[in-house]
């Protein structure tokens, strides 16, 4: 379908910027939002005469900020058909009992609520004109756990479970609600998490094939473009060179408390 507007939160780069790209190609009107401002300047400039785009400085932890971003959008955007909730963000790999707890209130901050606040507020206009659909990104996290995933898997767990109850909630309305669970793809999100330690955050992606952002945004693009009556409920992908392992064991002798 052409034509919709599309709010895509955090666009600045990766998935949100890869699918500001993609909906661009189609004629839709895009509201791009992230912090970096100078970023999404740059994107809407590349994408000029593709589509109208307007760009929102939003930190999606601030819920005010996320209530008024909205509630002034401009008149040519203001019926947004379709919510791309995608900025997160993972940060550290620490054990549980080692963590920064900041990282954690950061990545349930934005993760979780922000992407609470933008549903919360997007959502009334969507019933409003029987119309609309919103696409969450989680993670191969929310169903796999690995250690120091602890919070980060946990928040994307909540997306994939929000995501079925938001169905839930909107059964018998023309609102369509999906997930997306993508495994490890190269972006920013690497050098997020290590907090700009370049060689921690390629050892990521070292010798393998990784997903990228195209093909993400390849897959939420398909699963907006089904026909009205399909709701995709939820995706999974990895790349070939990611699977899963056997559950860990441990064999080591000491620490066994009282068995
Ligand atoms: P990037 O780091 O490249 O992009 C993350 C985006 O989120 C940026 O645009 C960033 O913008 C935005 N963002 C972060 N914090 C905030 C905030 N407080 N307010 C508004 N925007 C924010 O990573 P990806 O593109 O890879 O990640 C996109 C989503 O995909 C995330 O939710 C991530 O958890 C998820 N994901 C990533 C995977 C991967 O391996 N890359 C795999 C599975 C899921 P800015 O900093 O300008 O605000
Ligand atoms: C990102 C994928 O495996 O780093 O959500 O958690 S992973």
């Amino acid at each position: 379908m052409t034509g919709q507007t599309i709010f895509i939160t955090g666009a600045s780069s990766g998935f949100g910027a890869a699918c500001a790209r993609i909906f661009a190609q189609h004629g839709n009107r895009l509201i791009l939002s992230a912090r970096r401002v100078e970023k999404m300047m740059r994107l809407r400039e590349e994408l000029s005469g593709l589509a109208d785009i307007h760009v929102i400085g939003l930190d999606v932890r601030d819920r005010e900020a996320v209530r008024q971003a909205i509630s002034v959008l401009p008149e040519a955007f203001k019926d947004i058909d379709v919510l791309i909730n995608n900025a997160g963000l993972a940060l550290g790999l620490e054990p549980a009992n080692e963590v920064n707890l900041d990282d954690w209130d950061e990545m349930v901050d934005t993760n979780i609520k922000g992407l609470m606040y933008c549903t919360r507020f997007v959502l009334p206009g969507m019933i409003a004109r029987n119309r609309g659909h919103i696409v969450n990104v989680s993670s191969t996290a929310a169903s796999w756990p690995y250690p120091g995933g602890n919070a980060y898997g946990g928040c994307k767990a909540f997306v994939l479970q929000f995501s079925r109850n938001l169905r839930a909630d909107l059964l018998g309305k023309p609102i369509r609600v999906s997930c997306i669970q993508p495994g490890m793809a190269e972006t920013e999100f690497s050098d997020v998490r290590f907090k700009g330690d370049k060689q921690s955050a390629d050892s990521v992606y070292r010798g393998t094939t990784p997903l990228v952002a195209q093909d993400i945004a390849e897959a939420i693009k398909w699963i907006v473009d089904r026909p009205a009556h399909v709701n995709i409920n939820n995706i999974e992908l990895m790349c070939v060179d990611q699977a899963w392992g056997h559950l860990a064991v441990n064999r080591a002798p000491a620490n066994k408390g009282d068995r």
